[in-house]
């Protein structure tokens, strides 16, 4: 069996390879955006998403394959919502990923399309789907909700409109639901629904992300505070700069690290009601409380 950086290794270089294959078209007319599409997307990222999915997808019966096209998918959509949320418009970043973000690389206009030619191309890949045909119906609505105004771009609008002003814990943390929990919140639920889990794993899915997804944005709160530029790959101290509110201003750091690692174990009870093929998601949901980039 391999030992837990072996398989993350496995994933990194699988998930890149069938990302490849989804961004691979020959017209050269266009290949300006699709260049700037496999620079924001290839060889880069944590793939968090696309893990978690495929993980759940296994811990309910599932297989990597089936659950591959909808991996994709999500990977696609937090990409194109990175390179949009970098742009001068928004939060006017120029490094993503330790390189320049997309549109100091590409340009804003190509660097927008490049964000729409990934949510759109997410769908494409959705659609290629082999799972039984009501399965991959469900899980494309929670693909579009939870990327949408009712999930990841409603938070962000939410995240926005509170620049500059006094935001409490209630709005806070609603947005960090919408705008970070919701996509991996649905990487867990998609990936229970792919394997035809019945309602009660969905739900346990849902429980376990919604705390592992609140932790992840804690410790990116942290990170913007405490952080190395150069092992994050992003600036730091760019929440504060723009005046946000985060649950580290509203509390401390030490309270912040406190609430990340409850919620980590939290999470870690409710994945002993799966029946998992071994340490993996406990020892990743460990390592996303401590992470450093
Ligand atoms: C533009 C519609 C729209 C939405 C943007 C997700 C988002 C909303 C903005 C990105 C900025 C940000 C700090 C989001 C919070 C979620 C988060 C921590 C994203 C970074 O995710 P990682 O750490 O990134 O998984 P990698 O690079 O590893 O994939």
């Amino acid at each position: 069996m391999l030992n837990y950086g072996e398989k993350y290794g496995r994933y990194l270089t699988e998930i890149d390879q069938a990302l490849d294959g989804y961004l691979n078209e020959a017209d050269t007319l266009y290949q300006s955006v699709i260049s700037a599409m496999r620079y924001s997307i290839l060889g880069a990222g944590k793939r968090v998403r696309a893990i978690l999915l495929i993980e759940f997808c296994k811990a309910c019966g599932g297989t990597q394959q089936l659950a591959m096209p909808f991996a994709c998918a999500l990977e696609m959509i937090h990409a194109y919502s990175l390179i949009h949320d970098d742009l001068p418009c928004m939060d006017n970043d120029e490094l993503r990923r330790g390189k320049p973000s997309c549109w100091k690389e590409f340009g804003e206009t190509t660097a927008l399309l490049a964000g729409d030619g990934l949510l759109t191309k997410a769908f494409e890949a959705a659609a290629s789907s082999t799972a039984q045909a009501n399965l991959a119906l469900r899980a494309m609505m929670e693909l579009a909700k939870n990327a949408g105004t009712s999930g990841m771009l409603g938070g962000q609008v939410i995240d926005l409109e509170g620049e500059g002003k006094p935001v409490d814990e209630v709005r806070l943390l609603k947005m960090y639901s919408m705008k970070t929990g919701a996509l991996i919140n649905s990487a867990a639920k998609i990936g229970c629904i792919l394997a035809g889990a019945d309602e009660e794993r969905i739900s346990l899915s849902h429980e376990f992300a919604e705390k592992i997804g609140l932790a992840f944005q804690i410790v990116d709160d942290i990170l913007d505070v405490t952080g190395n530029e150069k092992i994050l790959g992003k600036p730091i101290g760019s929440d504060v700069q723009s005046h946000k509110t985060t649950f580290v201003a509203l509390h401390d750091l030490e309270y912040a690290k406190n609430k990340a690692i409850k919620l980590t174990e939290d999470a870690k009870s409710i994945l002993t009601k799966f029946a998992l093929e071994d340490d993996f998601l406990y020892e990743l949901t460990d390592r996303l409380a401590v992470r450093e980039n």
